[in-house]
């Protein structure tokens, strides 16, 4: 296996996965994203979610709730709003947990996409769910479909069964091991964060701060990352990808003076857009 670690000082090499919208194309062109959350109390998670998704270029996103659904998210009405338990998730990409919540109903629903035979994004609840289910872990690993997983330090710690200070003391090694787990591409959060794929490469991403340490902004990471799979990105790419354009938006914030004290979730969206459309 490759053991060489790759800094991604340069975006070169995934950006041109990023192109331009052909003239002739349409919002079917462009993926739907069906984001998977949203139990009661948590409905801001999918909607930040799904607001990143639509604003990096999904052709249609989806909110799909677990708990009762809104009826329309007033602030970004162009998201189409659902109960997860009337949504085929056969047909475009899922970002699962969001808010997900952890009950029987939740497991259910994640089951169903993690059977779809179409790019997965687990996050949050869903890779605590996954934690807790070993036969949910190997439908995982048995996906014939890209899988991309994005755990900040506890849920990896969970999903390997040992502590946030285990996780720490050797990031890429726990990256890898759940890339190598689950078949999938890892996002290990935090500062200096480790991408990973099943075949050992691995790369640290260098941009972002600790603006970035608030409520939301993985659900933000979540929904880029969705709406970038959806768009036929491989999974390694948008991974890289993801998490170098969610830190330059931070960054390009901080430069401007909107942080790092008190950077927003949701100011973080509309600066991803920027960053990506100047790939
Ligand atoms: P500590 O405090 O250091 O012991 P949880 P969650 C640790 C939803 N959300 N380095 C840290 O542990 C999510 O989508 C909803 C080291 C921290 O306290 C989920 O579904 C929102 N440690 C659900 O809430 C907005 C780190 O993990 C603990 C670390 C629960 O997700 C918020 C938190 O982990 C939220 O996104 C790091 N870099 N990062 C909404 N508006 O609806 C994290 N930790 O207990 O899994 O809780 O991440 O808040
Ligand atoms: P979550 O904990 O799921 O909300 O995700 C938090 C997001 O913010 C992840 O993308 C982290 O990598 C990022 N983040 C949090 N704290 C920092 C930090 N100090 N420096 C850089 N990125 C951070
Ligand atoms: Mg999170």
């Amino acid at each position: 296996l490759p053991a060489a670690t790759m800094h991604l000082n340069d975006p070169a090499f995934f950006a041109r996965q990023a192109r331009t919208r052909r003239h002739n194309s349409h919002k079917g062109s462009y993926g739907n994203v069906f984001v998977l959350g949203g139990a009661p109390g948590m409905a801001g998670a999918p909607v930040l979610a799904g607001r990143a998704a639509l604003h990096a270029g999904a052709g249609r996103v989806y909110l799909c709730f677990a708990g009762a659904p809104l009826a329309v998210d007033a602030g970004q009405p162009e998201l189409m709003c659902r109960a997860a338990r009337d949504v085929d998730f056969t047909a475009g990409v899922t970002v699962a947990g969001p808010g997900l919540g952890g009950d029987e109903e939740a497991a259910r629903l994640l089951a169903g996409a993690v059977a779809s035979h179409q790019p997965l994004l687990l996050d949050a609840d869903a890779l605590n769910l996954l934690a807790a289910d070993a036969s949910l872990g190997l439908a995982v690993a048995q996906r014939t479909a890209p899988t991309l997983a994005t755990p900040h330090p506890l849920e990896a710690a969970r999903l390997l069964d040992t502590t946030i200070g285990a996780v720490q003391a050797d990031r890429p090694a726990a990256a890898r091991m759940l890339a190598q787990r689950f078949n999938a591409c890892v996002v290990l959060k935090g500062s200096g964060t480790v991408v990973a794929a099943p075949d050992g490469r691995i790369a640290i991403n260098p941009t972002g701060n600790a603006g970035l340490a608030t409520a939301g902004t993985g659900d933000v990471l979540a929904g880029l990352a969705g709406a970038l799979l959806a768009q036929g990105w491989p999974a390694w790419e948008a991974a890289l990808a993801a998490v170098w354009l969610h830190g330059i938006a931070a960054d390009m914030l901080v430069a401007e003076g909107t942080g790092p004290i008190g950077l927003t979730a949701t100011e973080l969206i509309a600066t991803i857009r920027v960053a990506l459309n100047r790939l």
